[in-house]
């Protein structure tokens, strides 16, 4: 996307996400200063127009828009302590936690910056390429998020999820744990058919258009734990699902560990034992729960 005027901004931080992210601002015409720890991974950048930074405080001197993208909060804590972000609008894009994330903003403010806060929902490959579905969410200081959204959506679309500086945070791990629930139950089917010699690569595309048919439960779930009706449209109900020990028999037989899959037969086990057989999974978030 080319803009007339360009916002010039500075990014800290060229690992693989950052340099992705780079290239996106650079082709759209944005004046780029860049810093990153190791020097030689801006060296490329400039070549392309980015001008490096010796410094930290070198790089966030030069523009009032600072791009963020480093390891962990603990990397950003020591790239930024002892600089000047005074009237600097800060975008971090590092990966945190919630609670991270709304330490730093109230950091950041007393530093006298503004401050948001990203969760960055694509692999690097994605940055820059609209069609892959790539998203960064955005939580914190609207009215930063306002002045510089156009900038901001160059490597991805934006969403923005309001004033509370944690919530791109909690909105990001609540995605990664949604997917790695998905990862372990494609690597717990595929011990399954391994254990039979099967290839895996004739199964995957069962296994592919299965999960994408169960995605209504998402959804389905959402309705349910937000009206209080668990039972509402039940179809397969806990009883039937928990009641037959079939899957860890299979698993037990075929010689593949339970590890992954016991934890969440025994959670619907206890559902069903505290006398709600007739549910399906809406329950079970607040079994989860332990405050
Ligand atoms: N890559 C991905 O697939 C994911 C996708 C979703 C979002 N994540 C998060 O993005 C952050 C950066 O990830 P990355 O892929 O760029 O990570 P690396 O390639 O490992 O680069 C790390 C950069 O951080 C610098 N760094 C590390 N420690 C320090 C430190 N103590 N002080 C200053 N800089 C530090 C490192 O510098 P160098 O090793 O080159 O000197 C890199 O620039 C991350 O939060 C992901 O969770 C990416």
């Amino acid at each position: 996307m080319t803009t007339t005027n360009p916002t010039p901004l500075t990014l800290l931080g060229l690992g693989a996400m950052g340099t992705a992210l780079a290239h996106t601002w650079l082709t759209a015409g944005h004046p780029l200063t860049i810093w990153n720890r190791s020097p030689h991974r801006a060296q490329a950048l400039t070549t392309h127009g980015a001008t490096a930074a010796p410094t930290p405080a070198d790089a966030i001197a030069a523009n009032q828009l600072i791009v963020v993208c480093l390891l962990d909060d603990a990397s950003v804590e020591e790239t930024l302590t002892g600089t000047d972000l005074t009237g600097k609008d800060i975008v971090n894009l590092t990966t945190s936690t919630p609670d991270q994330a709304r330490t730093r903003a109230t950091w950041a403010e007393q530093h006298g910056a503004r401050y948001l806060d990203g969760g960055i929902m694509a692999v690097p490959p994605m940055i820059g390429n609209p069609d892959t579905g790539a998203y960064v969410l955005y939580s914190g200081n609207r009215p930063l998020y306002d002045t510089h959204w156009r900038t901001l959506a160059v490597p991805a679309s934006t969403t923005y999820l309001g004033e509370n500086p944690g919530h791109a945070a909690l909105y990001d791990v609540a995605l990664l744990s949604g997917m790695y629930g998905m990862i372990a139950g494609i690597t717990h089917a595929y011990a399954l058919l391994r254990a039979d010699h099967i290839p895996t690569q004739d199964f995957a595309p069962l296994l592919t258009s299965w999960l994408t048919a169960m995605t209504f439960t998402a959804p389905k779930t959402a309705h349910q734990l937000d009206t209080g009706d668990y039972t509402k449209d039940v179809v397969s109900n806990l009883a039937m699902q928990a009641g037959a020990d079939t899957l860890l028999r299979t698993a037990q037989d075929q010689g593949v560990s339970t590890e992954l899959l016991a934890p969440f037969v025994d959670l619907m086990k206890r559902r069903v034992a505290d006398g709600h057989g007739d549910e399906e999974f809406a329950g079970l978030v607040d079994l989860l729960r332990t405050t």
